[in-house]
């Protein structure tokens, strides 16, 4: 016991000096380590007759608190002098700018998605949606591609598994136009949707992107004609681009329309002024829709009779709305997530 009081006069006094968290580490070792002080007296504990046990394990506690609570109480002062020491060396001002968080926004393909698909809610479409993965059988023939059709080489395709399995083939989406017939085996008519989404080809220049966005068009009823077609897009068109944009189509071919044709608008930059425009290259007009008629076949497919319904479908490619918005040169820049281009738009 004797031992014990000494070893706790000590405690304060060993303590006091330690400067850093080597000393503390020491320090602390000098009581409480395998050779430690404190450690070798409880080391001898078994020595002691049971009734001594209790008295002498009290007083062995006591004393680690002791050690404990000094060794705590250096740690906050070697800690708070390091800190201290540290802002000398380097002071802070206090009146420096702070730094501002930097807040995202939405990607460009989303805001101009986002837009288009507005104004045709606005006109009273539904929205829809389909897969990206899709069968053969709604991407190419329930829409009139027939098997083995050149028509199926303007759309190079991702297959996912097929070569040799029996069964229907799967593939990437090649267009929304699956929308359409998956739309039209769902709902009986009248049918009025845009079905916003992304589609994969084989495609990869300045202008093309293996991933892209599109949004389609379909209204099915009695009496839709061509100028249903004509009017809507050409509202289309002037809310996006503005009220002095003019349209015009040209004759097309897609094999699930008929007539087709491709939706122009007026260069919304030059207005068709400047032979030089870098964004309709002097022509005047920019390309904006492929659409035309839902051919009669695509009805017949999908059990809706041709005789008493017709209807019209187009399909924008957003990626290109979004490069004649942003005058972006090249698609790539969309999809390669570079900051400083994205902050720039
Ligand atoms: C189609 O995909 C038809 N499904 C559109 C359609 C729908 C016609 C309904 C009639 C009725 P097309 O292959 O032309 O058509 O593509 C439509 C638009 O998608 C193009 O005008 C273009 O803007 C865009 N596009 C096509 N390929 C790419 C690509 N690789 N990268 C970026 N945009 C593309």
């Amino acid at each position: 016991m004797e031992a014990l009081d000494a070893i706790e006069r000590e405690v304060d006094g060993a303590f006091a000096p330690v400067r850093d968290e080597h000393e503390l580490r020491a320090t602390h070792a000098r009581f409480l380590g395998k050779e430690g002080s404190l450690t070798l007296i409880m080391r001898r504990m078994p020595e002691l007759a049971p009734a001594e046990k209790k008295t002498f394990g009290q007083a062995v506690n006591r004393v680690k608190t002791a050690v404990e609570s000094a060794s705590e109480a250096a740690e906050v002062r070697v800690k708070q002098a390091a800190l201290a020491r540290e802002l000398d060396r380097e002071p802070t001002d206090v009146t420096m700018p702070g730094r501002r968080p930097r807040v995202g926004r939405q990607h460009p393909l989303h805001r101009v998605l986002y837009d288009v698909t507005d104004i045709f809610v606005s006109m009273g479409f539904d929205v829809a949606e389909g897969p990206e993965s899709d069968w053969e059988t709604n991407n190419f023939e329930r829409l009139g591609f027939p098997a083995d059709h050149p028509a199926l080489d303007m759309q190079d395709t991702f297959f996912l598994h097929n070569e040799g399995r029996p069964g229907p083939r799967a593939l990437l989406r090649t267009h929304t136009s699956t929308v359409q017939i998956r739309e039209l085996l769902s709902h009986p008519p009248p049918v009025m949707i845009v079905a916003p989404g992304t589609v994969f080809r084989c495609d990869d220049d300045a202008t093309h992107s293996p991933m892209f966005a599109q949004i389609e068009g379909l209204v099915v009823d009695e009496g839709i004609s061509l100028a249903h077609l004509r009017g809507t897009l050409a509202t289309f068109a002037q809310r996006l681009f503005g009220k002095d944009v003019t349209t015009r189509m040209r004759g097309s071919y897609f094999p699930f329309t008929e007539p087709s044709v491709e939706l122009d608008a007026s260069c919304s930059l030059c207005g068709g002024r400047d032979p030089h425009c870098r964004l309709c290259k002097g022509s005047g007009w920019l390309e904006v829709a492929g659409a035309g008629m839902v051919d009669p076949v695509v009805l017949s497919n999908c059990g809706i009779d041709p005789e008493k319904y017709t209807g019209f479908a187009f399909g924008l490619g957003i990626d290109r709305l979004a490069m004649i918005r942003y005058q972006v040169p090249s698609i790539e820049l969309l999809y390669s997530n570079d900051e400083r281009f994205l902050r720039s738009l």
